[in-house]
């Protein structure tokens, strides 16, 4: 009876009030920028980038006929953006018009971002609302961050990840750029990713969560490698326009219509666009981003310019490890 009494500490205010305040989450330095990450169920985030989630999830309202692009930060966003707007507009914007948006517009600024640039600063989640179905939408959360309705009322993902060990040289180049002040040293970068601190790490988590729902229904998660998409963009594209609804006609292929898809959204045609070489984003307060930097290399494996072969060892070893035998190789 009396220990019953001392293990609830019914008058002990300071325990009852330790009990409710919510633990404080593990911080870390962010190697990539200007403020530290912090876990945000489960994912490192900025404090930043934790609020926008949260709307997200308290305000985003799925509809059945969403597609939502789905990535990992530095996996071919930009690519995937460019892919989806040109597939999917193609009757209202034919593909070798001379004024096509893609000519004049970043891909960025074609396809609605969930989370990014921070909406609750400048964009309400609520003005998601206003966009016309069916809704092209990007995102760079993990899925059990987005709201679980995504999954419940059957809104199309496609996933796009890519070789890890590249993901983080683009990581760490991008980082390096947009955030000139806090250069982080390669080694320490690749410390941290190797612990799966990165923004929107752990990586492998944010692979497998897409991965395993692409493996229960396969229909509904379109899961792509950008060294694949590299090797055979055709066929790509041709996936796409079949898991949009709109498979590619006959006659929309005899007329070439793969071909000029592949070259508008190449990375050597999107690279010397106007827009690309000489544009400014402001996706936060205070920091203005130069489109170019969007566009690097486009490169399969850089990482051999950048890593010894004991961390390229390394860093396999632990995304094998960590995706656990799920099938997902690179
Ligand atoms: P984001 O997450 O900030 O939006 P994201 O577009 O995912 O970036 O990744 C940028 C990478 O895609 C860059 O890779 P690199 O640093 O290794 O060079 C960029 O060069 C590459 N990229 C951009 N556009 C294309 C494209 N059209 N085709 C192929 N790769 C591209």
């Amino acid at each position: 009876m009396v220990e019953a009494q001392s293990d609830t500490k019914p008058s002990d205010p300071e325990g009852e009030e330790e009990s409710l305040s919510p633990p404080t989450p593990p911080k870390r330095e962010a190697w990539l920028g200007a403020s530290s990450l912090s876990q945000f169920q489960g994912c490192w985030l900025s404090e930043d980038f934790s609020k926008s989630a949260a709307l997200v999830q308290a305000h985003f309202q799925p509809r059945p006929d969403d597609i939502i692009l789905a990535t990992y930060p530095k996996c071919g966003t930009t690519w995937l953006k460019a892919l989806a707007f040109a597939i999917t507009n193609r009757s209202h914007h034919p593909i070798t018009c001379k004024n096509h948006p893609l000519l004049t517009h970043l891909p960025h600024d074609l396809v609605e971002d969930l989370e990014f640039p921070l909406r609750y600063l400048h964009h309400p989640v609520s003005e998601l609302e206003n966009l016309p179905s069916p809704r092209l939408l990007c995102t760079h959360l993990p899925l059990p961050l987005l709201p679980t309705s995504v999954s419940t009322i059957g809104c199309r993902i496609v996933y796009l990840c890519r070789e890890p060990k590249d993901v983080l040289v683009s990581m760490w180049h991008y980082m390096n750029k947009v955030y000139r002040d806090c250069f982080t040293e390669f080694d320490r970068a690749f410390e941290l990713f190797c612990e799966g601190v990165s923004l929107y790490g752990p990586i492998w988590d944010h692979y497998l969560g897409y991965w395993k729902q692409m493996t229960t229904e396969p229909n509904r998660v379109l899961f792509l490698k950008y060294d694949e998409m590299m090797a055979d963009t055709g066929n790509h594209v041709k996936r796409l326009a079949e898991f949009f609804g709109g498979p590619v006609s006959v006659e929309e292929e005899s007329s070439g219509i793969v071909q000029d898809i592949v070259k508008l959204c190449s990375f050597e045609n999107l690279k010397k666009m106007p827009v690309s070489c000489s544009g400014v984003t402001n996706p936060i307060d205070g920091l203005a981003i130069e489109n170019s930097v969007f566009f690097r290399t486009g490169k399969v494996r850089d990482w051999e310019n950048h890593m010894t072969e004991e961390m390229a060892k390394k860093l396999d070893r632990i995304i094998e490890d960590k995706l656990g035998g799920c099938g997902l190789t690179f």
